[in-house]
């Protein structure tokens, strides 16, 4: 396999002494190097991650969710200055394998966060792109990494809440908050259950103008479907709130949640087995993923898999007994 490297490549120690002394031109250049699939620089990126992980894992990571429309965007800019103003060091990430989200919501972005975009300790980086769910958390979990590595203390993670990344971003994230919208049902707003069972927090936002008391009423709403739930195991209870990320209201009772939140999680210990158990799943889903790739990348089973498909199909083999078979198969394969 040729194995050159790219031109205008550092080496993983120029990265690696970047990152931590929290340049952003550095840490954008290697974060391009995590999103690669060149083999040069899938190698480099392990180098990375491996010197840096000493330096990782203090920060709160929050997960971002809500339909298109709902206010992410705004809602991020509003309190990531919140934040700053705070003292806090933001990076702002996004996580969308479906690559449903338009140009012009891209575009979009950039005016709707340009205040935060032009503040010295906000970092926000969109979208990694990639043709697996899998493929892209890992990127999007490497790139967690190197922000804390930088210096950020406050890893915003958003999603767009329509399909599989929203569990894909709780499985990366410490609180998870849902953002949604005042006078229309959960159906209308293509939200499932299992996402408002992940949710931490819960903010109805455009609570402003007209919409003030239908805001009130959806928050009523929401805590009573929220009470339905089992209680989580970290031992929090959601809450519900209102907010006009427009308007700049409510902004800061979430971050006070996040903060009691915090405190709770760490004091009964939830917040870090919750890493541990996060680490563990991500190693595994990395096996089972490679293990799929191994499996069905192998010529001879594709070629074997044709074959017993037809069987099954005339009945002449058991869905069950094939799949012993081929499995059978590939192991005599080694
Ligand atoms: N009235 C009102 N409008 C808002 C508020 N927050 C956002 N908007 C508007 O709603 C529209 C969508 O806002 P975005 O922040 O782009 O929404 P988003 O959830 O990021 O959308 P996608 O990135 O497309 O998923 C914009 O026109 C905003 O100006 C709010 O609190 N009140
Ligand atoms: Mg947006």
């Amino acid at each position: 396999m040729k194995n050159y490297m790219p031109k205008g490549r550092l080496t993983a120690e120029e990265y690696i002494n970047g990152i931590l002394e929290g340049d952003r031109v550095l840490l954008s250049r290697a974060i391009t190097i995590i999103e690669s699939n060149l083999e040069s620089d899938k190698l480099l990126a392990k180098e990375i991650i491996q010197s840096i992980l000493p330096n990782t894992g203090n920060s709160i990571r929050i997960g971002i969710t809500g339909v298109p429309g709902v206010g992410k965007s705004t809602f991020i800019e509003a309190f990531g200055k919140h934040l700053i103003s705070k003292g806090k060091k933001v990076a702002i990430l996004s996580i969308d394998p479906t690559s449903q989200r338009s140009k012009g919501s891209i575009l979009g972005d950039k005016t709707r966060m340009e205040e935060l975009a032009n503040l010295e300790d906000a970092y926000i980086r969109p979208s990694a792109s990639g043709d697996t769910l899998g493929g892209v958390a890992n990127k999007t979990g490497e790139t967690v990494l190197l922000c804390e590595a930088a210096g950020y203390d406050v890893i915003l993670i958003e999603t767009v809440g329509v399909g599989q990344s929203e569990t894909a971003v709780h499985g990366m994230t410490d609180f998870f908050l849902l953002l949604m919208l005042s006078g229309a049902g959960d159906e209308l707003q293509g939200i499932k259950k299992g996402i408002m069972e992940m949710a931490d927090m819960v903010v109805i936002n455009k609570a402003d103008g007209d919409n003030i008391r239908k805001s009130e009423l959806a928050k009523r709403q929401y805590q009573n479907a929220l009470h339905i739930f089992p209680p989580s195991e970290s031992g929090w209870s959601p809450v519900v709130s209102t907010a006009s990320a427009i308007e700049n209201i409510g902004i800061e009772t979430v971050w006070d949640e996040i903060l009691k939140f915090k405190k709770l999680v760490t004091e009964n210990g939830y917040f870090h087995k919750n890493r541990n158990h996060q680490q563990i799943k991500w190693m595994y889903n990395n096996i089972n993923e490679a293990l799929k790739n191994l499996f069905y990348g192998s010529k001879s089973i594709a070629s074997q898999l044709k074959v017993l498909e037809n069987e099954v199909v005339e009945a002449k083999i058991s869905p069950v007994k094939a799949a012993q078979q081929i499995v059978d198969a590939f192991k005599k394969s080694f």
